[in-house]
């Protein structure tokens, strides 16, 4: 038996002893993503977190993905095997920013990406995920509203839907905002026929000169009921592993250098292991915030 092997056996043992699941997220290392009960993005994993049974729930994913399960089964255990990983977008408005930024625009509704604090989501009318920011903001029906923390995201929803101004705060994902347009063009020179799909936290230049611009779950059953059998990927490279199972036999090219977000790949299956035998560290959100929180992210579940 591999090493990996093992340490897969340990961690199923260990779930069954624990009454746990394991959630991770679709940027999740390979061998993580192999050992988990559900893989999925942030809104399927919130899903996930809310109707499971178990008494533990081990989240393999970034600091902001912890909380919001924590913050949707307040009564179970959320464990992060890397509690260090957090989301230097998330990262980029506090509670206090976004507090002033609703006082300069009173009678504004709040739309807040899931890529945020509980605290964020607290001062918040809904949350949205890139799988359904669009219909999150048409929902409301209002002619402006503050979109947090991505402004790529942002630009993409409001042109989506021009009926609708969009204030936009300025974060943004590091990992997926620094493409060079140079890595883009030579990828399409070298893959003439492939369709290019494209994550909505990259630049607008880039999201206008996609086939398609999707969140990672849309990419997976995209790369799927496509005709085309080869995609350049613009996304964090873990969702390579995915869309090989997803799409069997089809053929995915990702840029070079790869895109790696470095948050997503410091929990390992040692790391996950470990959390459970010693059941570390249980992410707590303040119950105050959390219920404030909740109807935000309700809000957005409601949806479908
Ligand atoms: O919503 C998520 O999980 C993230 C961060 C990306 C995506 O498109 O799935
Ligand atoms: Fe945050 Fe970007 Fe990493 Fe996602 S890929 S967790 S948005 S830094």
């Amino acid at each position: 038996m591999t090493d990996a092997a093992a340490i897969h056996e340990e961690i199923r043992a260990l779930v069954a002893e624990r009454d746990a699941v394991v959630l991770a997220h679709n940027y999740q290392r390979p061998e993580v993503q192999d050992v988990a009960d559900f893989v999925g993005d942030s809104l399927g994993l919130s899903r996930q977190a809310a109707a499971t049974d178990a008494s533990v729930i081990v989240f393999a994913g970034v600091h902001f993905m912890a909380e919001t399960a924590k913050i949707l089964s307040p009564d179970k255990t959320v464990l992060m095997p890397e509690p260090r990983a957090g989301c230097p977008m998330a990262d980029m408005l506090t509670g206090e920013q976004l507090a002033a930024w609703r006082e300069e625009h009173p009678g504004v509704p709040a739309v807040t990406y899931v890529n945020s604090s509980a605290e964020v989501k607290a001062l918040s009318d809904i949350c949205c995920t890139s799988a359904n920011a669009v219909e999150v903001v048409r929902s409301l029906g209002a002619p402006k509203v503050l979109f947090g923390p991505d402004r790529n995201l942002a630009v993409w929803v409001g042109q989506q839907l021009p009926e609708v101004e969009i204030v936009a705060w300025d974060g943004w994902c590091p990992t997926h905002d620094e493409v060079s347009a140079e890595e883009v063009r030579e990828a399409m020179e070298r893959h003439p026929s492939a369709e290019v799909i494209v994550h909505p936290e990259c630049q607008p230049w880039l999201t206008s000169l996609a086939d398609a611009v999707l969140s990672t779950s849309q990419m997976l059953r995209y790369a799927a009921e496509s005709a085309a059998d080869e995609f350049i990927v613009i996304t964090e490279e873990g969702l390579l592993h995915g869309l090989a199972k997803a799409a069997p036999g089809k053929r995915f090219v990702n840029l070079t250098p790869r895109m790696i977000c470095p948050n997503m790949k410091v929990t390992t299956i040692e790391k996950v292991r470990d959390s459970l035998a010693g059941m570390h560290t249980a992410i707590e959100v303040d119950p105050g915030v959390a219920r404030a929180a909740l109807g935000a992210v309700e809000r957005m579940v409601a949806l479908g």
